[in-house]
């Protein structure tokens, strides 16, 4: 927890930028908290503390991030993440190597990624002044198809070659606590409704499972609509009826690959941010945008950073922070609806031109 100096809060934050784009868009996101903060008069202050992590640091000792990692990470009040991943290490060894050592390491099972359309972007959904559509994508985010379960060679017999299985596992636990969390978000909202993704008309074991408990979490909220869509379907409802959607529960694969199509329809996936929460605040939470390293632009300044700022904004609301969010958002808002952008939506800015602009409306 936060300790306090005079009438100043200090929150302790470990920023991991990692790979690409990441080490841009986490540089970017911390001038703007950094900003934001000296607005506050003192209210609050961010120590930050940079770790190295990633595949620079997998080149130089053969790991993303050192053995103690973790135990690192437990003394801060929350995970400033950048993006992982990088053409010299293998995308498994990467992802489990940080990300998902982190993210799993910490429980964080809840992974919270609104889709956001903000004024001023085009969408393939909507006009570029019209920005009533608006949704999370809650991903269950520690078990699933990402329970790193199976293995090679597995009983291979004649003909098929090497045969790999790689299972999903899902819990009962695990399906309760990200559907009551996805209910619990729901009441929070203009529209309490719940959209449960499965395809468990295929998947006969854990994805009726889940379907099940939905069912049973669904009948202690009477005041929240539901409704259960195959993913294919759902796929085709965030293009053809988005404004029915509200928030939108699935398993670990199957919620990252709808939040990569949401983040797209709003406009592009640099705009998506996201929190890894443990809700239990028993380990730190990890706040980090939606998208990856991006190695075809990473170096250039193009980076478009409101998906880590936007990811910021999510971190101050964790940390007890919700109008130095609200001010965030909106400067946010008003920088790309004044046509302040990076080029993946349209714009001509860079990465320091969209921080400037973003920076030069927080007010105060
Ligand atoms: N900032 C998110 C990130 O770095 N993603 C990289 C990635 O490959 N993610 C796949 C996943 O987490 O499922």
């Amino acid at each position: 927890s936060p300790a306090g100096h005079g009438t100043t809060v200090r929150h302790r934050i470990a920023a991991v930028p990692a790979d690409g784009v990441g080490t841009e868009v986490v540089a970017a996101g911390r001038r703007v908290l950094d900003a934001l903060a000296e607005r506050s008069g003192g209210a609050f202050a961010l120590d930050w503390t940079e770790l190295d992590w990633g595949s620079d640091h997998y080149a130089r000792t053969g790991l993303m991030m050192p053995e103690d990692g973790l135990e690192t990470l437990r003394g801060f009040d929350a995970i400033y993440f950048g993006a992982v991943g990088w053409p010299t290490v293998p995308d498994h060894v990467s992802l489990w190597g940080l990300r998902l050592k982190v993210c799993q390491g910490f429980d964080q099972w809840a992974n919270v990624r609104p889709v956001t359309f903000y004024p001023g972007v085009t969408s393939p959904l909507r006009k570029a002044d019209d920005t009533e559509l608006d949704w999370v994508v809650v991903r269950e985010n520690s078990e699933g198809e990402y329970a790193g379960f199976g293995g090679q060679n597995f009983g291979a017999r004649e003909g098929t070659g090497q045969v790999a299985v790689q299972s999903a596992v899902f819990t009962e636990t695990g399906c309760e606590r990200i559907i009551r969390f996805a209910f619990d978000l729901a009441r929070t909202r203009s529209r309490a409704k719940v959209s449960s993704v499965t395809k468990s008309n295929a998947q006969q074991y854990g994805m009726v499972l889940w379907d099940q408990v939905f069912a049973a979490v669904a009948a202690d909220y009477p005041d929240v609509e539901t409704e259960s869509v195959l993913v294919d379907a759902m796929s085709a409802k965030f293009v053809l009826r988005p404004e029915d959607l509200s928030v939108v529960v699935a398993s670990n694969l199957q919620a990252d690959i709808l939040s990569d199509l949401g983040s797209a329809l709003a406009g592009s996936l640099g705009l998506a941010s996201s929190a890894n929460l443990n809700p239990e605040g028993r380990f730190p939470s990890m706040f980090e945008p939606v998208h990856g390293s991006a190695p075809d632009i990473a170096g250039q300044g193009v980076a478009n950073p409101v998906g880590a700022i936007e990811s910021g904004a999510l971190m101050l609301e964790h940390l007890g922070l919700p109008e130095a969010a609200r001010t965030l958002h909106a400067a946010v808002e008003r920088t790309l609806a004044d046509g302040v952008m990076t080029r993946d939506v349209g714009g001509t800015a860079s990465t320091d031109e969209v921080v400037e602009a973003i920076v030069a409306r927080l007010g105060g």
